[in-house]
């Protein structure tokens, strides 16, 4: 095959190459120039911040436009793998959209051309319309839109040799001519859009091809590297936090439950298993150095706050909290209890003259996220904080590093803002929060809720004795009873982890003496306040689920 440039269309094995291989490698090109858009993009990222990646930024608005019905089945369906998901769709469907725009740029390239400029659009509208976006995030899919165009405008020329010129039209075709030497000729010193008679030059496009990967990787694997500076990682493990002026209620030898009951949860949940939920596909990342909290709207006198000012303060509370999420199913998960470390929330916002007439703070995260939370629980419930300390660590980032709120009683929805820079005190009338937005119930008090742990759902297991088990909560008020139905007979009172604190979920357990055969289990709970948890069915959309939690099993 000839890599000469003066006769490129004169290789008769060439100009036999079959339209369909031809397109093969023109959707091949596509896919390479996406490669290399998607690297430099990662490149520049890796200097402006990781959220302005257009494959972030662009999951990121897939977040804020799916319909709340579509994102519970993605969080029921993936779980905590939901944005691992959500990534590899959104690579799925670049990948397929390049592979078009290969073959639509083998017959127009300037339609190619626009192809991967429209994609560059829409990465600079998904990072330019973050809620926390700057004009600065719109140069990752800027700069790599160009660079993908200049992939496929290389890549395709090898495909199609010589050239497109202006007037291919009225060039002669091969049909009435005899001598096919004398019309290739003529188009190549003409130039002509005649794909059926360009030539095709293997060996350039897949040199060209290997450049383009190797570009991609290079710029993709050293962009990724770059990001790693926004890592936070270090600083976060170089944090001590301040020793807390008032400590947890002390626990009784024995309080966990879990130590004797297999399969039931333990009274704390570890940091690295504690559910998440977020809308945050790359997690923010705030230097400590550089933390403020602003407080804003309806305070005389609002200030901010430094890290080191929260640190500071004389009244560093320690508590154990049960966090519940809104979008909890019955028998769900998302839930968990750590031990909190952090400063109270009312004398921060008595501090700063909240007024009378605000009953809604606007917390603002870092991502630009926003959690509307009541003011008057803010005010009233004890131990509503601010939490930096996570079960002895710093809060993971994840989980919020280094501030977010805490107000137990209520949906994590409308009271657990993580990566919190900013409280806004306003009213409802006024403003709506995100999930408010999306016409979550604008308060979110928890439910009464219990949960089986152990026997799991559909297990078979021999007849006997064994452990019924799990964790019932209703924060602030505490659960004062659990009872356990199997089958059709009565209501049994299962034993309770010690009450500590109102705010920590109970474990509960039952030793019952399994027959051979199927069984139905079922719990409830009693609040401490006298409230029986409702068998009414709710579904978690739009204030919480309820409803009892019944396993069937098998026993012998
Ligand atoms: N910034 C921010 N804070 C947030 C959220 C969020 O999407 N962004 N989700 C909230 C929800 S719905 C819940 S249930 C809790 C979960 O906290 P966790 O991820 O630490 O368990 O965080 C809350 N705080
Ligand atoms: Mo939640």
């Amino acid at each position: 095959m000839t890599t000469s440039l003066t006769a490129p269309g004169s290789a008769p094995e060439d100009r036999a190459e079959k339209p369909r291989g031809r397109r093969a490698l023109a959707a091949l090109a596509g896919l390479l120039a996406a490669a290399v858009a998607l690297g430099f993009a990662e490149l520049v990222a890796g200097f402006v911040g990781p959220a302005s990646s257009p494959v972030i930024a662009v999951g990121d608005a897939a977040i804020t436009l799916t319909p709340e019905p579509v994102k519970a089945f993605a969080i029921r369906t993936f779980g905590e793998n939901d944005k691992i998901a959500l990534i590899v769709g959104t690579l799925a469907v670049i990948a397929v959209y390049a592979l078009v725009v290969g073959i639509v740029g083998l017959r127009n390239r300037r339609l190619g051309t626009l192809g991967i400029a429209l994609f560059g659009a829409v990465g600079v509208l998904a990072a330019l319309t973050r809620p926390a976006g700057g004009p600065l995030d719109a140069l990752p899919s800027l700069v790599g839109a160009a660079a993908g165009v200049l992939a496929l405008l290389a890549l395709l020329a090898p495909l199609q040799v010589p050239v497109a010129a202006p007037r291919g039209d009225e060039l002669p075709t091969a049909e009435g001519h005899a001598d096919q030497k004398v019309v290739d000729r003529l188009r190549e010193v003409l130039g002509s859009t005649d794909r059926k008679g360009a030539g095709l030059d293997r060996r350039r496009f897949f040199l060209t091809g290997g450049v383009a990967l190797g570009a991609a990787a290079l710029t993709g694997g050293g962009g990724r590297l770059l990001q790693r500076r926004f890592d936070v990682a270090a600083d976060r493990a170089a944090l001590e936090l301040p020793s807390p002026t008032s400590r947890a209620a002390a626990l009784p030898a024995g309080a966990d439950l879990a130590e004797d009951v297999e399969g039931l949860t333990p009274l704390f949940t570890d940091n690295g298993e504690f559910y998440r939920v977020d809308t945050a596909i790359t997690v923010p990342r705030i230097r400590p150095a550089d933390y403020r909290l602003q407080m804003a709207g309806m305070f005389d006198s609002p200030r901010s706050y430094t890290l080191a000012d929260l640190f500071e303060r004389d009244d560093v509370i320690e508590r154990d909290i049960t966090l519940t999420c809104v979008s909890n199913e019955v028998g769900g998960t998302l839930a968990g209890t750590a031990r909190w470390i952090g400063v109270p929330l009312a004398p921060l916002l008595e501090e700063n003259g909240i007024r009378s007439g605000s009953d809604q703070l606007l917390c603002r995260s870092e991502d630009g996220m926003t959690i509307g939370a009541p003011t008057r629980n803010a005010l009233e419930v004890e131990d509503a904080m601010l939490a930096f300390g996570m079960n002895g660590e710093p809060l993971p980032v994840e989980h919020g590093f280094p501030v977010r709120m805490l107000i137990p009683g209520l949906y994590g929805y409308v009271s657990a803002c993580k990566w919190l820079v900013r409280i806004e005190a306003t009213t409802y009338d006024a403003v709506d929060a995100y999930w408010t937005e999306r016409d979550w119930a604008a308060e979110g008090p928890i439910k009464v809720a219990s949960r089986i742990d152990t026997p799991a759902p559909l297990r078979q297991f021999p007849a006997g004795r064994r452990a019924i088990a799990g964790v019932a909560w209703a924060q602030t008020r505490g659960i004062a009873k659990v009872e356990v139905r199997v089958d059709e007979e009565d209501w049994a009172e299962a034993e309770l982890s010690p009450e500590v604190d109102a705010d920590l979920w109970r474990q509960w357990v039952l030793p019952y003496d399994f027959s051979a055969g199927r069984h139905s289990i079922t719990v409830r709970a009693t609040s401490a306040d006298g409230e029986v948890q409702t068998e009414e069915r709710a579904s978690p959309f739009p204030a919480g689920s309820s409803g009892w939690h019944t396993v069937q099993v098998v026993a012998g």
